[in-house]
């Protein structure tokens, strides 16, 4: 349905282009050699809609984070999940690194605790990242379980419950370092608590304490740095816990402010209109590496397909112009289950990683000289004339350099798989 360029087509659009950012300034081959060398992390739950392979002895749900959506043939266990990810990471060039949850595990149909989760149950997953060369992240997951049914985890009163998800969290730790060694690079943990109130409750600081209390007792315990990285993830408020989230931006904030562990910054974690950009060069004046949860908010944190936007070009324009790629993990958090799923990790990834490209070739010292002279306007006409640039051919050139469908031609490797893979299930 999408015709293939050539070689020669993409070769051509790419010399005409590459003569176009020359005359700012700027080295095309050069981004695309930076832009290779970017991993972006695919996250494993936009396969299944966040539901994980656990075996349960009870119903559970929550955790304030919700998939919506009825699309067919979501994967129901870990070896269709790999095949899917394949398929979608076949369509997506440079590097990636691939993204688990705790109830991902394989445990051979048994029930595991989640505090009894040991890197056995995540050995093939190990075998898998090693035969594909993508590295592994993780995540303990602090939602869908009965132990977390009335919206505390690690901040609960009940000292059993707390010492339950502290107990999961430390597996996860452990997890996650042999990981990390598998891999030979640190796994990036992120740690996500939901724990937070529906309505208005009286007491806003005791949680706060208790989980300030946990995450010291969980981070003391002697994990390899170089084989697992911490990051603790804020958030304004999720399903049924509108009112008060215990980690809070401002409670991470000042977590990661006085503790090693980075700040994970997530697109759809703040107020409706509230983007991050602006917040990049602050936090890096004080910390010198962060992770993103790259996603869309529409009206809410409603976790919808990344698209190449302004608060993804913007966000990627401030990594680049502050010198912070290199120090920023890129993971993705999105995820729609009422659209074909390979199809939603594709073009949510490729979207992001055209951001990273287009900030890439901007001609930042230019801009710069402008800004600094004094001459607004020409900054500002520059800024408007880059958007129609031709970034698509340089785009294109990076996919023929992987061996990936450019353009739009995708699209027709996913209808494939659509009707012979995920139609039959
Ligand atoms: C939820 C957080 C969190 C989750 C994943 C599944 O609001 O963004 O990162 O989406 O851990
Ligand atoms: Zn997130």
């Amino acid at each position: 349905m999408f015709q293939k360029l050539t070689k020669e087509q993409i070769e051509k659009r790419y010399d005409c282009a590459k003569a176009q950012f020359k005359a700012l300034g700027v080295d095309t081959d050069a981004a695309l050699d930076k832009l290779e060398q970017v991993p972006v992390s695919l996250h494993c739950w936009q396969g299944d809609d966040v539901r994980g392979f656990e075996v349960h002895d009870t119903t559970v749900s929550g955790g304030g984070i919700m998939a919506t959506g009825n699309y067919s043939g979501p994967a129901t266990d870990a070896p269709m999940l790999r095949q899917d990810a394949e398929k979608a990471m076949s369509l997506i060039p440079g590097k990636l690194r691939f993204n688990l949850h705790a109830i991902y595990a394989e445990t051979d149909g048994q029930v595991v605790g989640r505090d009894q989760l040991a890197p056995q149950h995540f050995a093939k997953w190990m075998d898998w990242s090693k035969k594909r060369g993508v590295s592994l992240d993780f995540n303990p997951t602090f939602f869908a379980h009965p132990k977390a049914n009335d919206g505390y985890t690690l901040s609960h009163a009940d000292d059993d419950i707390r010492r339950f998800w502290i107990n999961h969290d430390k597996c996860c730790r452990r997890i996650a370092e042999a990981m990390g060694r598998n891999q030979g690079n640190p796994c990036i943990v992120n740690h996500w608590i939901p724990d937070g109130a529906k309505d208005q409750p009286v007491d806003r600081l005791s949680p706060r304490r208790r989980l300030v209390a946990a995450l010291e007792d969980i981070f003391a315990e002697p994990i390899d740095p170089a084989f697992c990285k911490d990051a603790v993830e804020s958030k304004l408020f999720g399903i049924g816990s509108e009112d008060y989230v215990v980690g809070s931006h401002e409670f991470y904030m000042g977590y990661a402010m006085t503790h090693k562990q980075m700040l994970c910054l997530d697109m759809g974690h703040f107020h409706p209109t509230e983007t991050i950009h602006d917040k990049l060069s602050s936090i890096f004046c004080f910390k010198d590496e962060l992770l993103l949860h790259v996603s869309r908010g529409v009206r809410w944190d409603s976790d919808h397909v990344v698209i190449l936007n302004d608060d993804i070009r913007n966000l990627f324009l401030q990594l680049v112009r502050g010198g912070f790629l290199s120090k920023t993990n890129i993971a993705l958090d999105f995820f729609d289950g009422s659209i074909n799923r390979i199809g939603a990790w594709v073009i949510g990834t490729r979207a992001t990683k055209k951001g990273i490209l287009n900030a890439l070739l901007e001609p930042t010292q230019m801009l710069m000289d402008f800004e600094n002279n004094g001459d607004g306007a020409m900054k500002l006409a520059l800024l408007e004339e880059l958007k129609t640039y031709p970034v698509g051919a340089v785009w294109d050139m990076f996919c023929l350099k992987n061996n990936v469908p450019e353009g739009a031609a995708w699209i027709d490797e996913m209808i494939a798989y659509d009707r012979e893979v995920i139609k039959k299930r």
